[in-house]
């Protein structure tokens, strides 16, 4: 028996199509848009974990302890942000009042991220309350680690109007 001749639209005049790379084709894009969704509901999920994207990040000044002073980080334009917490050392469990101090910008919204550096201690970022005179607070608690002592990034986010300012503070945690 010889197969009939395919017609110019790929399928063979009795209306059967041959399984053919167009299947396939089919199916491949099927796969492609399942695992762009994933990735899209994923981003999605994990967004509010993930720092928001900084303009400029700015060190803190080299050496400052958190433990037991306020400690600033210069900014290149002039001006000034100081991160500090009312009970020191930072304390883990107790809630503290995060300060920070703002001199030489005008911020529509500050914000300190609290990330463990080695380990997922969960989200963790207070909006500071505007104190007037470019002073924000905001009151934090710190989850106890269970393995007692751990490294911790507290970063805090200063946005104006037209930029976004970082500045990641380290300190280690699991004093009483
Ligand atoms: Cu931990």
């Amino acid at each position: 028996m010889q197969l009939p001749a395919l017609a110019d639209n790929g399928v063979f005049p009795s209306g059967e199509r041959p399984v053919t790379a167009l299947n396939k084709k089919i199916l491949i894009d099927a796969i492609g848009i399942l695992l762009i969704a994933l990735v899209v509901v994923v981003g999605y999920k994990l967004s509010p974990i993930l720092l928001p994207k900084a303009d400029l990040t700015v060190e803190p000044e080299p050496g400052c302890d958190l433990h037991r002073r306020a400690c600033k980080a210069l900014l290149p334009g002039g001006g000034s942000i100081e991160l500090s917490s009312s009970v020191q050392p930072i304390p883990m469990v107790k809630p503290f009042t995060v300060q920070v101090v703002v001199r030489g910008l005008a911020p529509s919204r500050v914000m300190v991220d609290f990330a463990g550096i080695d380990m997922n201690m969960g989200l963790n970022r207070p909006e500071l309350l505007d104190q007037g005179d470019g002073r924000f607070v905001a009151e934090a608690t710190l989850p106890v680690c269970i393995t007692g002592w751990m490294d911790w990034q507290a970063t805090v986010l200063v946005e104006t109007g037209s930029q976004r300012i970082a500045v990641p503070y380290r300190f280690s945690g699991g004093h009483d």
